[in-house]
């Protein structure tokens, strides 16, 4: 949708005081599925989100496809029960009277997670909050929907789809979902120890795998099957989950390896919550049984004249090629040298810089000006963007346009994002790239292993097109408090003759009458 004027422009502030209504148009091509919403306040976006300000935006759809459209995903899913999930990470703390003006030292108790009093009110109010390993050190939750470690319920057998969002900025999730042992119990308030404890004793169960059908709100080409969906911050992933058996079932954000994640290795295993499962009818496989509801609900709802390809396309591995919202970007769509952005933290001087630069050369990135355009970029034309992270892994995201991952390639140049591919770079095997090769998206990890291992980049080849709207808008790190700290860049779509802005005209000189020619 449109970046300017009161449509999604995130370059206005909205003061204290000040009333503004946003109008999203939504145009009638626009994809159906999972996005979201959540304040862009340069400089306060952390500090923002991180308190809450941030929602699910459903974009639903009926088209049916035919011979010459693609159809919504939502027309072949229609009737299943649907849930979202919006995960956020509110790290409030209280703190110990300040001095001067400025915050106090954190509460925190004898373990070293956060501590409010009777009485106190937990506030996100200043950035140490954001330093390196103060979401692990925290003890808060990642809640679903605004509650903590919530339980739903749900029958054996009922394929229901999940839309979820990571509207926290704080740490990698990643997603299992595990049979719980029968009478576990699990304590009103746990400490981080006793639910680490609990996860170990009781969350046994073998992680039944999940299907991914859209990324980012976008339907991908066929469903894909997990155990563990990684979730970076900004990420969407919508999924069709069925529970084979009755009983109870853990939703754990399981440690994220390393470089793939905000916080290295660090917390460890969290419980999000649990799903109650009342005895239905039994799934002996996950797959075909998923196959055969799809498809009896293809054969219902879908027209005659596209019946037999969508029934095959299930068949053959729950593809979806009639409803995915874009088509492919072949390398001959893309005319103009690719774009080039490296993410760098300069830790050189005491004053940390976060930076952006618009090649692959360390030496050449900056922080945010909001003075200065980074980027122009051609209304009505494709480009092929190669990006990397120079120091520790950040989550690109660019407002307006998706694109489309080529490749993502390891320091050694080994392709990790096929299906089925093995990134184990990092000593670990890092689940989150496989499988994305082809696949449609608005924020992407981009991984690194420097500074620990010097020049040791992945390298993530993605192309887009910049498709109806003019304007200016951002990119930046997802990872919100370095986005307020300078992890972001200015782009604007304009038209293939330059830029038509009235600031570009200001210094020409206006035509005077006596210079008019007269024919
Ligand atoms: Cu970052």
């Amino acid at each position: 949708m449109s970046p300017s004027g009161n449509g999604d422009n995130v370059l206005l502030s909205i003061n204290p005081g000040v009333s503004f209504q946003y109008e999203y148009n939504i145009p009638g091509d626009h994809p159906s599925g999972t996005f979201w919403y959540h304040t862009h306040r340069h400089g306060s976006t952390a500090l923002q989100v991180s308190s809450g300000m941030a929602g699910a935006l459903i974009v639903r759809g009926n088209r049916l496809p035919s011979t010459t459209a693609h159809g919504d995903i939502d027309t072949l899913v229609k009737g299943m029960t649907e849930r979202v999930l919006v995960m956020q990470q509110i790290q409030y703390a209280c703190r110990e009277p300040g001095k001067d003006g400025k915050p106090g030292p954190i509460k925190v108790n004898k373990d070293g997670t956060y501590r409010c009093d009777p009485g106190d009110v937990g506030k996100i109010d200043d950035y140490d909050l954001f330093a390196p390993g103060q979401w692990g050190k925290s003890g808060r939750y990642t809640t679903l929907n605004g509650v903590v470690l919530p339980t739903f319920h749900t029958k054996q057998g009922d394929v229901e789809r999940w839309r979820m969002i990571h509207a926290g900025v704080r740490d990698t999730i990643s997603m299992t979902l595990v049979k719980m042992k029968p009478n576990a119990q699990i304590g009103a308030k746990l400490t981080e120890a006793a639910e680490e404890k609990f996860i170990r004793q009781s969350c046994t169960g073998e992680a039944i795998p999940y299907n991914l059908i859209a990324a980012d709100g976008l339907t991908m080409g066929a469903a894909q099957a997990t155990r563990v969906a990684t979730f970076q911050p900004g990420y969407r992933f919508d999924a069709l989950v069925v529970f084979p058996e009755a009983g109870r079932y853990c939703l754990i954000d399981t440690s994220s390896p390393g470089a793939g994640s905000v916080n290295g290795d660090t917390p460890g295993p969290r419980l999000m919550g649990t799903v109650t499962v009342d005895p239905g009818t039994p799934v002996p496989d996950i797959a075909t049984y998923l196959t055969n509801a799809l498809v009896a609900r293809a054969d219902q709802a879908m027209p005659p004249v596209v019946k037999p390809a969508i029934v095959a396309d299930l068949k053959a591995g729950l593809k979806f090629t009639q409803f995915t919202p874009h088509p492919d970007i072949e390398p001959s769509e893309i005319k103009a040298p690719p774009q080039e952005l490296t993410f760098f933290i300069d830790t050189s001087t005491d004053d940390t810089k976060f930076e952006v630069g618009n090649t692959l050369k360390t030496a050449d990135t900056k922080p945010y000006d909001p003075n200065r355009i980074d980027r122009q970029l051609i209304l009505g034309t494709a480009d092929e963007w190669i990006m990397q992270s120079h120091y520790v892994g950040h989550p690109f995201h660019i407002h307006v346009n998706p694109f489309q991952i080529v490749s993502i390639t390891d320091p050694s140049g080994k392709d990790v994002s096929a299906p089925g591919s093995i990134d184990d770079a990092d000593g670990k095997v890092d689940p989150q790239y496989a499988g994305l090769k082809g696949v449609w998206k608005d924020t992407l990890w981009i991984k690194s292993l420097a500074p620990k291992v010097p020049g040791a980049y992945y390298t993530v080849k993605v192309r887009t097109r910049y498709q109806r709207y003019i304007g200016e808008f951002v990119l930046h790190c997802h990872i919100l408090d370095h986005e307020d700290n300078g992890m972001m860049q200015n782009v604007a779509v304009v038209l293939a003759q330059g830029d038509t802005s009235l600031r570009a005209a200001e210094g020409a000189k206006p035509m005077a009458m006596d210079d008019m020619k007269h024919p």
